[in-house]
């Protein structure tokens, strides 16, 4: 696509941009840290004014720009669109496009917000899910930006992120990057909820028969307990991907190996089971 700088360009980028955090160490970059003290630091506003000066995009905020006439401060090597597609339902679809996408360490990615009212961010432990991105990436995510802005987001570490759309999330609004070869913990394939939903069943079943069998008189308690990751409802404990997102997910086009093979995946790849939708409008309009 044009206006995507090259390898070459990338890694002159890259180099210089090392530099500078060099140079920025110590004192220096305590001071750019501003008062929140967090690894990646600041506000959304020290984070672009330093990705203008330096063409360093933040960890955590990336770059938000609200319209796309604004110049990037880095050149982005893919685009992702956020896409809203009418279907025969009253919800559309949320996409973004493509839905699975390969990328090289370092790679910088722009999301072209076609349609309001979406995020970017990541399944992170931070923000109360299991685990989907490498270990050691923070928290990151996009914020809301109007139609026509763009977000940029450099992928420096290897491995498989899952990310979604925050207010859409139920709707299926995610999808899966492979950095390099797949690792951590979104290498493996997402929970199968319908198995674990059994298994937990059998153990209670299993539970009331030692009970029943006299083992002692403590009862119930034993039943509640969550299991690792599993519990889709529970209240406590890191989430899933939720409904929508998580059937898109567990999606067979965008198991991490197929994305490496097909470089981007479409959502049209995608089976129309993955997409269903899994609300119930009711009590509105109120009258
Ligand atoms: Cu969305």
């Amino acid at each position: 696509m044009g206006g995507f700088r090259n390898d070459t360009e990338r890694g002159e980028s890259t180099a210089k941009r090392r530099s500078v955090l060099r140079a920025l160490g110590g004192a220096g970059a305590v001071a750019a840290l501003g008062s929140a003290g967090a690894a990646a630091a600041g506000t959304p506003a020290a984070a672009r004014a330093r990705a203008r000066q330096d063409g360093e995009i933040d960890p955590v905020y990336g770059y938000p720009a609200q319209s796309g006439e604004e110049e990037p401060p880095v050149s982005p090597n893919v685009e992702v669109t956020l896409e809203i597609r009418p279907r025969d339902a009253p919800i559309p679809e949320f996409v973004f496009e493509p839905t699975g996408l390969y990328l090289e360490p370092g790679d910088t990615v722009r999301f072209s917000y076609e349609s309001p009212h979406h995020t970017v961010t990541a399944y992170h432990p931070e923000f109360g899910y299991v685990p989907r991105v490498p270990e050691g990436v923070p928290p990151f995510s996009a914020p809301p930006l109007p139609v026509g802005g763009y977000w940029l987001y450099t992928f420096e570490q290897e491995g498989v992120y899952e990310l979604h759309c925050a207010p859409h999330e139920i709707f299926g609004h995610a999808m899966r990057i492979v950095v390099g070869s797949p690792s951590g913990p979104a290498a493996d394939p997402l929970p199968d909820v319908c198995e674990t939903a059994g298994t937990a069943t059998t153990e209670e079943t299993e539970a009331e028969t030692a009970t029943a069998e006299g083992m002692d008189t403590e009862t119930t308690e034993v039943e509640t307990t969550p299991d690792e990751g599993g519990g889709e409802g529970e209240e406590e404990g890191p989430a899933l991907p939720r409904f929508g997102a998580y059937t898109v997910l567990r999606d067979p086009a965008l198991e991490p190996d197929n994305i490496v093979d097909e470089r981007r995946v479409r959502w049209d790849d995608l089976d129309p089971e993955s997409k269903r939708l899994f609300l119930r409008v009711e009590g509105f309009p109120p009258c």
